[in-house]
C-alpha cells in the first residue's frame, strides 16, 4: 500500500479505503515528533493514490486512539521559538487533512486527549467507540492546546464547551461527545472499523471531484465572511458543471442506472 516503511503508523488498504492507525500502543499512542513526521508523508502518499477515496484514522490497541502529545519529549521543551515551532508542526498535519482531497474518518478507540483530541478533530468525520473519552488536559501540564484545540474547539462546539474543556481539563464520555457535535456517531467498540469503513465505502461509491471539492468548500471556507465562502461555492459549483461526471451522474439518474465515475 505505502510505499515508505513506517516505525509508529500501520498503513493498509482495503479496496478504495486506506486504514491509518498510530502504533504506539505502550504509551497509549503518544504523539511524538517521529509519529507525527510520519503521518504527514503517509497523508501526502494516500493524495497521491488514486485507487484511494478516504481514509479512516485510527489507533492501536483498545484503550486509546491517541493521549496527547508524548510528555517525555515535551518536557523537553526549552524556549518560546521551539515551543511555537512544535505547536506549528502538529498543527500542519491536522491542515494537511483539512486539505486532502480524500475524507478522513476517524475512528476514536479510546482515550483522545490533549493532541490526541486535536488531531480526531482534524478529520472530517468522527466515530466514537463507547469507550472513548475526550479532553483537552493541557492546563494539567501548565500549557494550553498547541495542534489547533483551542480553535477547533470554539469552531466546532462553541464558545461554552470550548471554555469547559479548555480550562477545567476535565474529560467527557462518548455519549457527551455525540450530544455536543464532537463525534457524529458512537458504536460499541466490536464495530468501531465496521462502522468506519461503512462510512468511508459509501463516500467511495459518490462522484470523486465533488467529494473534493465539497471538502474544499466547507474546511476552505467556513470561517470566511458568508458572502466571500458563498462565492466559493459558487465557484466550486461552477467547476463542477463542466465536469464529466456531472454529465454521467445526470444521465445516470434520468436512465435509471448507477453512475460509472471517471473522475473527470
Ligand atoms: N505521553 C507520553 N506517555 C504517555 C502519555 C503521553 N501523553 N499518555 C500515557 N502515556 C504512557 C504512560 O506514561 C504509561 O507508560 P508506562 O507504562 O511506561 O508508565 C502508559 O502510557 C500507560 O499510561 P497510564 O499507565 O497512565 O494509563 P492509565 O490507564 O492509568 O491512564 C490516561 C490513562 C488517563 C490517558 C493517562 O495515561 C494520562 O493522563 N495520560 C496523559 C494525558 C495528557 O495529559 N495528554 C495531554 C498531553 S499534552 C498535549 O497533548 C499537548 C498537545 C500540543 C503540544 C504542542 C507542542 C508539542
Amino acid at each position: 500500500m505505502s510505499t515508505t516503511a513506517f516505525e509508529h503508523l500501520l498503513v493498509e488498504s482495503e479496496g478504495t479505503t486506506a486504514i491509518v492507525t498510530l502504533n504506539r500502543p505502550k504509551v497509549l499512542n503518544a504523539l511524538n515528533a517521529a509519529l507525527l513526521s510520519e503521518l504527514s508523508v503517509a497523508l501526502l502518499e494516500l493524495e497521491r493514490n488514486a485507487s484511494i477515496r478516504a481514509i479512516v484514522l485510527t489507533g492501536s490497541g483498545e484503550k486509546a486512539f491517541a493521549a496527547g502529545a508524548d510528555i517525555g519529549e515535551l518536557s523537553a521543551l526549552r524556549g518560546a521559538r521551539e515551543g511555537s515551532a512544535k505547536a506549528r508542526t502538529g498543527q500542519g498535519v491536522t491542515r494537511l487533512m483539512e486539505r486532502c482531497s480524500k475524507p478522513v474518518i476517524v475512528a476514536v478507540n479510546g482515550y483522545a486527549l490533549g493532541g490526541g483530541c486535536e488531531l480526531a478533530m482534524g478529520g472530517d468525520i468522527r466515530i466514537a467507540s463507547e469507550n472513548a473519552r475526550f479532553g483537552q488536559p493541557e492546563v494539567n501540564l501548565g500549557i494550553i492546546p498547541g495542534y489547533g484545540g483551542s480553535q477547533r474547539t470554539m469552531r466546532l462546539l462553541g464558545a461554552g464547551m470550548a471554555m469547559y474543556l479548555c480550562l477545567t481539563g476535565e474529560t467527557i464520555d462518548a455519549h457527551q461527545a455525540l450530544q455536543c457535535g464532537l463525534v457524529q456517531k458512537v458504536v460499541p467498540a466490536a464495530e468501531l472499523m465496521t462502522e468506519a469503513k461503512r462510512i468511508a465505502g459509501v463516500i467511495a461509491t459518490r462522484a470523486p471531484l465533488a467529494i473534493a471539492a465539497a471538502k474544499r468548500a466547507m474546511n476552505g471556507a467556513a470561517h470566511l465572511a458568508l458572502d466571500d465562502a458563498l462565492e466559493i461555492e459558487a465557484l466550486e459549483f461552477g467547476a463542477l458543471i463542466e465536469s464529466d461526471d456531472f454529465r454521467e451522474g445526470t444521465a445516470a439518474f434520468l436512465e435509471k442506472r448507477k453512475p460509472a465515475w471517471s473522475g473527470h
